[in-house]
């Protein structure tokens, strides 16, 4: 006999909330009830602003692939990191960032209590088996005080949680897809990384990983 409670508890997906430190919050399966507004837009992302490995100033190919929706764009090449409102492999700007992304980082802003987040740059992540993101600290951003808020998709992931220098141990914190990280205050500055991926399938996405990570870079 299936009740009403546990037919709940088999159905709904796991939505709470994880401290990890002051300033930063995991909001499991925050994601997952606007899943499939969020996939088509990545789609219609990547179908202007194809996935690419940008080089790094020292010259290494990056094992992660990236796009960008917004008026601004993260990019990496042999020059340095910066913001560009050009997606400088097509000479046009980046797509402008969905409506349904800007709801959920307005929203999972505001539950970390952070009201009134306006990203300007949403990156767009592709990791597969094996892709890692090396131990950094995100500073090409004007305003510190404003938060990041970052979205995993597909297969799951191992993030790396650490302090203010690079030396600190990080923590290590599983994410899935639909859990939502705000990162803001006093966490702002924290080392931070992903392990690098284990082979696995997600139903909705296949054998990949997509992070959105949304900032106010301007
Ligand atoms: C912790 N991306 O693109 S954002 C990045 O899974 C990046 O692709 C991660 O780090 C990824 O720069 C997820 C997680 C993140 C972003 C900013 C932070 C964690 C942070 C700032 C401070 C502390
Ligand atoms: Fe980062």
């Amino acid at each position: 006999m299936i009740t009403a409670d546990l037919f709940a508890a088999i159905s709904a997906p796991a939505r709470r909330d994880e401290a990890l430190c002051e300033g930063a919050v995991v909001l499991r399966g925050f994601a997952l009830a606007g899943e499939t507004p969020l996939l088509q837009a990545i789609a219609d992302i990547a179908a202007q602003a194809p996935f690419r490995h940008l080089v790094t100033p020292g010259g290494l190919r990056m094992s992660v692939a990236m796009t960008n929706a917004g008026s601004l764009g993260w990019i990496s090449d042999r020059r340095g990191y910066r913001y560009d409102p050009i997606d400088p492999d097509s000479g046009r700007p980046w797509p402008p960032t969905p409506p349904a992304f800007l709801q959920l980082a307005d929203a999972a802003a505001a539950h970390a209590g952070f009201a009134g987040f306006v990203p300007d740059a949403c990156l767009v992540n592709r990791y597969e088996a094996g892709t890692r993101l090396s131990l950094h600290q995100d500073r090409d951003e004007r305003d510190m005080g404003e938060p990041i808020v970052s979205v995993s998709l597909g297969i799951p992931a191992m993030f790396l949680f650490g302090g203010l220098q690079r030396s600190d141990r990080p923590q290590r914190v599983p994410l899935a897809h639909g859990d939502v990280v705000v990162w803001g205050g006093p966490a702002r500055l924290r080392y931070h990384g992903v392990l690098p991926l284990k082979p696995n399938h997600h139903a909705a996405l296949g054998d990949v990983r997509i992070n959105l990570t949304f900032r106010r870079a301007d």
